[in-house]
């Protein structure tokens, strides 16, 4: 296996909906031994502690919640995702899914100066694919993938230099989708898959198709798992439970194949709420599947080929 450079960044973000709860989040994977799991497979870790936004101006509109909040979180997360790229595979501890509208635009913006197409795997019930005018909630952690995207409706945001092309976006996993983020999705090319298509197919054949275009492309793979993926029978710790989720067998086989395929260039763990937790059992679950995707195993398989 090889041996990884791996960083630990906190994105103790909560600005992305009303309920409160995942600023708590990083140090639930602290302590549920996130470090000491990547490092027990040979890797070397380090923790760079949280990411701190810049200050800023008091929220006072109503809908969507938190704008400047968010706004100053994107900025950082942008800068050190980037930064950190250039020192080795980080993986950003949520935080709510908001983060990803900075993660994702920062790698996004190392991709470019590699000469790279970044792609995106998004593991999640719900796509975000909201603008700050059609969600209905107000929450902003539906609207990150129309951030990276360069979908407009995002005034105040930093602009984003190098939107992720729809074609390079993979989502499975998903049974909560808006009207709104329907129609709009419709005349996109990501890639979307719903329960019912892994239940008729498998999560085997869309993962795989999408990780041999990665590998084709040369590209880079960004993976955002949100915690309700998973069903909320293994996995209560989060604000936004729908049922029909993927089993602990589904998903550690993506974080399997996301290994084999050694195309895994940075990560996000969002959405996890401590507050919600039931002794931790959803902390743990989420560092046992980050420990997967970076190899962790029970026997040696033949190296696969996407
Ligand atoms: N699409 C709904 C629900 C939602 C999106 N992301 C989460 N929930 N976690 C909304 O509020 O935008
Ligand atoms: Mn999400
Ligand atoms: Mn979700």
């Amino acid at each position: 296996m090889t041996n990884r450079s791996c960083l630990l960044l906190g994105a103790p973000v909560d600005s992305g909906k009303k309920s409160r709860g995942c600023l708590m989040g990083p140090d639930a994977y602290r302590t549920a031994g996130l470090a000491e799991s990547l490092s027990d497979l040979g890797h070397d870790v380090r923790d760079l502690g949280n990411v701190c936004p810049a200050p800023f101006a008091p929220d006072t509109a109503p809908l969507p919640h938190a704008l400047n909040e968010t706004i100053a979180w994107t900025k950082a997360l942008a800068e050190a995702a980037q930064e950190a790229m250039t020192q080795g595979l980080p993986i950003f501890m949520g935080g709510d899914h908001v983060l990803a509208a900075g993660t994702v635009s920062g790698v996004a913006n190392y991709a470019a100066t590699q000469g790279r197409p970044l792609f995106v795997l998004w593991l999640d019930a719900h796509t975000d694919y909201h603008t700050p005018q059609s969600t209905s909630s107000g929450n902003l952690h539906g609207t990150p993938v129309a951030y990276f995207t360069g979908r407009s409706g995002f005034e105040g945001f930093p602009p984003v230099a190098n939107p992720v092309p729809q074609e390079n976006i993979c989502m499975i996993g998903l049974r909560s989708v808006d009207a709104a983020e329907h129609d709009a999705l419709q005349a996109t090319e990501i890639r979307t898959h719903d329960m019912r298509d892994i239940d008729e197919n498998g999560i085997v054949k869309p993962l795989a198709a999408f990780l041999k275009d990665v590998a084709a492309q040369n590209g880079l793979l960004h993976v955002s798992l949100d915690v309700d993926f998973l069903d909320p029978s293994v996995a209560p710790a989060v604000g936004t439970t729908v049922p029909g989720g993927a089993t602990v067998r589904e998903a550690h086989l993506v974080m399997e194949m996301l290994h084999d395929s050694g195309l895994l260039t940075s990560m996000d763990l969002v959405e996890l709420n401590p507050f919600l937790d039931e002794r931790g059992r959803t902390a743990s679950l989420m560092v046992d599947l980050a420990a997967s995707a970076l190899g962790r195993r029970v026997f040696d398989r033949p190296t696969r080929c996407f």
